[in-house]
C-alpha cells in the first residue's frame, strides 16, 4: 500500500477518502513559500532555545522542538494551524463523534544531521480508550522545507490505523518515508503507527506537527496556559475557539463553560441544534417523565 500524494486543486472528499483508506495521506504544496519562511524565521530563536536538557530518546538528541505557545512566538503559523483545507479535513474526520474539536499540541520539530530514527508510534494512546472506528484525533505535517528519506521525512505505515486493538500490532517494518516539498501536509490518523525519520544528510529537516482532538477529550498541551487571552484575541474566532476559548455542546450539556455560557471570545456560540437533536440530560420534560407527572 502506498500512501497517495493530491494535488492541492483536490476536493477535499478525496483527502477524506484516502485517509480514511491508508491511514495517512499528502497534499502537495499547500502552502506558500512566503508564508512557511516567515514561519521559520518566527520559529527560529525558539528552536535554537532548545538545548536539548530534557530531552528524551523520544524527542531525540538531535532533535530541536518548540510547542509552548508556538501560536505566541510564531503568529504566522496561524495560517497553517487554521487552514481551510486543515478544518474541512477534521470536520469530516472527527465531527461524527464530536460537537466540535479542539487543537490538542502544536509542535515545530526540526530534526538536524546524525539524528536516528524515532520509534513509530499512535498519537491517540495517550488516551486508554479504543472504540472501532471513532478516531480520537487526527495529525497534520507541514513541511516547513524539503522532506526527504535522507533528511529525516515522517515515517508513516499505511494502513496501520486499521490495527484498532493495541495487541494486535500491524507490521510497523512496512513504513514509507513521505518525502514531500516545502508547504506540502501530511494528514494521518491518531491511530497511524508513524514517526520521524533518521537524517543522514547535511541539513536539517524542519515541520509543523498538529493534533485535533475530539472536544470531549482533554487536550494534550494546555492551550489556555500556552496562550492566555491577551495572546487568543488577536486571533479570529475559529482560532480562538479551536484553542479551546468556547464551550463545547450547547444548553444544559455544556463543557468548559465560563460564567454558566460560552465564553465570550467567540463572536458566534455553537449552534445548540446539535444538542435538541440527541435530546438534552436535564429537561423539565424528562424530570417530570421520572416524576411521573
Ligand atoms: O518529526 C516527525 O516527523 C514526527 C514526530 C512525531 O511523530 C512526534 O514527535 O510525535
Amino acid at each position: 500500500m502506498a500512501i497517495q500524494y493530491l494535488d492541492k486543486s483536490t476536493e477535499t472528499l478525496n483527502v477524506v477518502q484516502a485517509l480514511r483508506r491508508d491511514g495517512a495521506v499528502v497534499v502537495k504544496e499547500v502552502a506558500g513559500h512566503d508564508v512557511v519562511d516567515r514561519i521559520v524565521a518566527e520559529l527560529r530563536p525558539r528552536l535554537d532555545m532548545d538545548r536539548h536538557e530534557e530531552a528524551t530518546v523520544f524527542d531525540g538528541a538531535n532533535t530541536l522542538r518548540t510547542s509552548s505557545g508556538l501560536l505566541k512566538h510564531a503568529p504566522s503559523a496561524a495560517e497553517l494551524v487554521d487552514h481551510d483545507l486543515v478544518i474541512d479535513v477534521a470536520n469530516d474526520i472527527l465531527l461524527p463523534h464530536c460537537a466540535s474539536y479542539m487543537i490538542g499540541s502544536l509542535t515545530a520539530i526540526e530534526i538536524q544531521p546524525g539524528e536516528s530514527t524515532q520509534a513509530l508510534h499512535r498519537d491517540d494512546s495517550l488516551y486508554p480508550i479504543e472504540n472501532a472506528g471513532m478516531e480520537l484525533l487526527i495529525g497534520v505535517m507541514w513541511a516547513l522545507n524539503d522532506f526527504t528519506e535522507e533528511v529525516g521525512a515522517t515515517r508513516v505505515v499505511p494502513g496501520s490505523h486499521r490495527f484498532l486493538r493495541s495487541w494486535h500490532l500491524p507490521d510497523v517494518s512496512e513504513w514509507e518515508s513521505t518525502e514531500m516539498s516545502k508547504g506540502s501536509v501530511l494528514f494521518y490518523m491518531g491511530s497511524t503507527w508513524h514517526g520521524g525519520g533518521a537524517n543522514n544528510g547535511d541539513r536539517s529537516r524542519i515541520g509543523l506537527i498538529n493534533t485535533y482532538s475530539l472536544g470531549w477529550l482533554r487536550s494534550e498541551s494546555n492551550m489556555y496556559l500556552d496562550h492566555p487571552p491577551e495572546v487568543v484575541c488577536r486571533f479570529e474566532p475559529r482560532l480562538r475557539a479551536l484553542m479551546g476559548y468556547a464551550a463545547y455542546g450547547s444548553g444544559d450539556d455544556l463543557i468548559g463553560y465560563s460564567d454558566g455560557d460560552c465564553p465570550g471570545w467567540v463572536a458566534e456560540p455553537p449552534d445548540p441544534s446539535w444538542n435538541e437533536e440527541r435530546g438534552q440530560v436535564g429537561r423539565q420534560e424528562d424530570t417530570d417523565a421520572q416524576d411521573g407527572v
